[in-house]
């Protein structure tokens, strides 16, 4: 099956995040501000919180409870609306789990063997990680794949596993001689694809850093925000006036696609605006955009956040709205596969 053959399938987006801490600047830029985009473009979109992907490193289960309600904060306040997106938490919409343990039986070892996110979350010792956490990247595949989604936007680090999607996805269609499943396309888009730490600019900036000067978190207030960008780590050189000429500063990189993202403009326009300043001129500049555009989405997330039972009850819609799109599909699978499914009829 080839691309083209996704031209069957209704154009449908899928993404998720974990709910493994508070979500940072890096998620906003990466990922929940081209979810709203999509959103708005009218494509159907549905956003999950992947709590059973969370739970592949341990998580205390009273703070994964806050999280993943704070995470539902953050995507509502960021200007996902529930009625016209699907907003859910992944662990109340079984069919995740059912194929993902489908998918496990398609997926190759050496394909998971493979995954750089496993190499780079497990670290030194792999022994002690959970198989969990090894077959996050089937998981994935199946919640993109229960929808029949056909784009899933993402951030940088994600490509992969977006692309073991499709080998998964081909490799059932051929073993089963089907043309089931769609062959879901990475979307990586805008200037921000990959937000590094303020404190290393060749490491992520992550949600689960111990150090949390490193990111920004959509909770922090005006004044933590200005502080962080303050004492962002950087060099002592004037910005230059080309992107090439940034190529060897990851510092200073970062902070002008942080300000282009967040001012929806591209690098080489932000060069053009700064070139010769040195960063004494640029940081309370950039401090002054992230405010303005973070400081009102902490404010809702707060106020949303005082409701826990609202937020509750807008997951189980969402849920509610998920499982009837995937309940066929599901059934659908288990028909190929050859499952019994007698007692459902
Ligand atoms: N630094 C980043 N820059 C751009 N995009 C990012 N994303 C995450 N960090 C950045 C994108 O956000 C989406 C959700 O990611 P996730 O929460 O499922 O997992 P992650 O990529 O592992 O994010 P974190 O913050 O690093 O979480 P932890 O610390 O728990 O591992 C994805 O689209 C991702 O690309």
């Amino acid at each position: 099956m080839t691309d083209a053959a996704n031209a069957g399938f209704t154009p449908r987006i899928f993404s998720g995040i974990q709910p493994s801490g508070g979500l940072t600047l890096g998620n906003y830029l990466g990922a929940l501000k081209r979810f709203v985009e999509k959103q708005d473009e009218g494509i159907e979109t549905i956003y999950c919180l992947v709590d059973m992907h969370a739970i592949t490193v341990w998580q205390d289960p009273a703070k994964l409870r806050d999280q993943t309600r704070e995470a539902a904060a953050g995507f509502i306040a960021a200007g996902i609306d529930p009625k016209r997106s699907i907003l859910f938490n992944q662990s109340q919409v079984p069919g995740h789990a059912e194929l993902g343990w489908i998918l496990n039986c398609v997926a190759r070892l050496g394909w998971m063997n493979r995954m750089t996110q496993f190499k780079d979350k497990a670290g030194k010792n792999a022994e002690a990680a959970s198989l969990g956490l090894y077959a996050y990247p089937a998981l994935m595949a199946a919640d993109i794949l229960l929808y029949h989604a056909t784009m899933v936007p993402v951030g940088e680090d994600q490509k992969q596993h977006v692309e073991l999607t499709r080998d998964i996805a081909a490799k059932f269609n051929h073993d089963f001689k089907v043309d089931f499943f769609p062959l879901p396309e990475p979307v990586i888009e805008g200037a921000a694809t990959r937000v590094m730490s303020l404190r290393d600019g060749t490491k992520k900036m992550s949600k689960s850093d111990p150090s949390d000067a490193s990111r920004i978190n959509l909770t922090d207030d005006a004044d933590a925000i200005a502080q962080k960008i303050r004492k962002a780590r950087t060099d002592a050189e004037p910005l230059p006036e080309t992107l090439a000429e940034l190529k060897d500063r990851p510092e200073a990189r970062n902070l002008v696609n942080i300000y282009a993202a967040l001012a929806s403009e591209a690098p080489e326009t932000v060069l053009e605006r700064f070139a010769g300043h040195g960063f004494g001129a640029f940081k309370p500049a950039l401090a002054e955009l992230a405010v303005a555009t973070l400081s009102p989405i902490s404010t809702e997330m707060k106020r949303l956040m005082a409701d826990p039972a609202e937020i509750d009850r807008l997951l189980g819609q969402g849920a509610e709205r998920a499982d009837a799109l995937a309940r066929p599909i599901l059934e659908r699978t288990q028909d190929i596969v050859g499952m019994i499914r007698s007692r459902r009829g």
